[in-house]
């Protein structure tokens, strides 16, 4: 099986789609649970194949002849023993592996590089750069989506970075898919936290909200913009000086809007809050 992960990794699983995984993370953590998930379904395929060779060789060797009723065992001690123990070896070692993978993906640093605080609500996201861990940190940047404009999540490569989430209201969930990860955001005092050890490659990923928490929770979409750790920095002095996330991501070269999504028309005022005022519509 450690031969398995070793070898499968990128091969095998790129051969294979993936087996139905998402391709493409973009954290150590992801990578782990991606080579995870290949050797799960490498191990599960070489069971199966061994099943329906045993099948198919019943079928064939042990065909209706005559009317002679065949030999009947029962009771075979060494057959009943291998079924038991073999399905529990395997179950166990499968159970070995995602404890391993399970425990690292959860796995919190002491001093991460980066904590930034994602608070959720009814239907969008604010993202605020924290001085420290914990409640008691202070918030010493701010990003905050509107219906208008995206929120853009800046952060750095190389770095660790640990998300804590809080929700105003209703559970949410926070998603970044190319992380291979999601985690709700819980109301109250529950304040979920994970980190990525690091993010390896820049660029613009779409966020999404991934728990049904109400009518617009379709629209809950931000970005995350991964940038080298020089511009992260930049970024992060200009929005502390008081600038606006959009004038700090020109300032340091990047695109100061959303690439990855767009806000939604959410006609929220005109047909749900106004259904009576709203004229006809001619049809989008
Ligand atoms: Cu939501």
């Amino acid at each position: 099986m450690a031969l398995l992960v070793l070898l499968t990794g990128c091969d095998v699983g790129q051969t294979f789609h993936g087996f139905g995984w998402p391709q493409g993370g973009i954290s150590p953590e992801s990578k782990r649970m991606y080579d995870l998930w290949i050797a799960s379904c490498i191990a599960a395929l070489a069971v199966g194949v061994f099943v329906w060779g045993l099948i198919f060789w019943c079928v064939v060797r042990y065909r209706k002849r005559g009317n002679a009723l065949p030999v009947q065992t029962r009771y075979n001690m060494p057959m009943e023993f291998l079924y038991t123990i073999a399905p529990i070896l395997i179950v166990s070692v499968l159970f070995y592996y995602t404890a391993i993978v399970q425990t690292d993906v959860d796995k919190l640093s002491k001093n991460p590089d980066v904590t930034v605080e994602v608070v959720a609500f009814k239907w969008n996201w604010q993202f605020n750069y924290r001085d420290g861990q914990g409640t008691e940190a202070r918030t010493t940047a701010s990003t905050l989506g509107t219906s208008e404009v995206i929120p853009v999540l800046v952060l750095p490569t190389n770095r660790s970075i640990r998300f804590e989430e809080t929700s105003r209201d209703v559970i949410h969930s926070f998603w970044v898919p190319e992380l291979l990860f999601k985690r709700d955001v819980m109301p109250g005092k529950i304040r979920n936290v994970f980190e990525v050890s690091s993010l390896d490659a820049e660029g613009a990923y779409v966020g999404r909200c991934a728990e049904l928490c109400g009518s617009y929770h379709a629209f809950m979409n931000f970005e995350l913009r991964v940038v080298s750790p020089e511009k992260y920095d930049q970024f992060l002095a200009a929005k502390q000086s008081g600038k606006s996330t959009q004038d700090a991501l020109s300032a340091i070269g990047e695109q100061p809007y959303a690439t990855t999504t767009q806000p939604f028309d959410t006609r929220r005022t005109q047909d749900n809050f106004n259904p009576d005022k709203v004229p006809a519509r001619t049809g989008s």
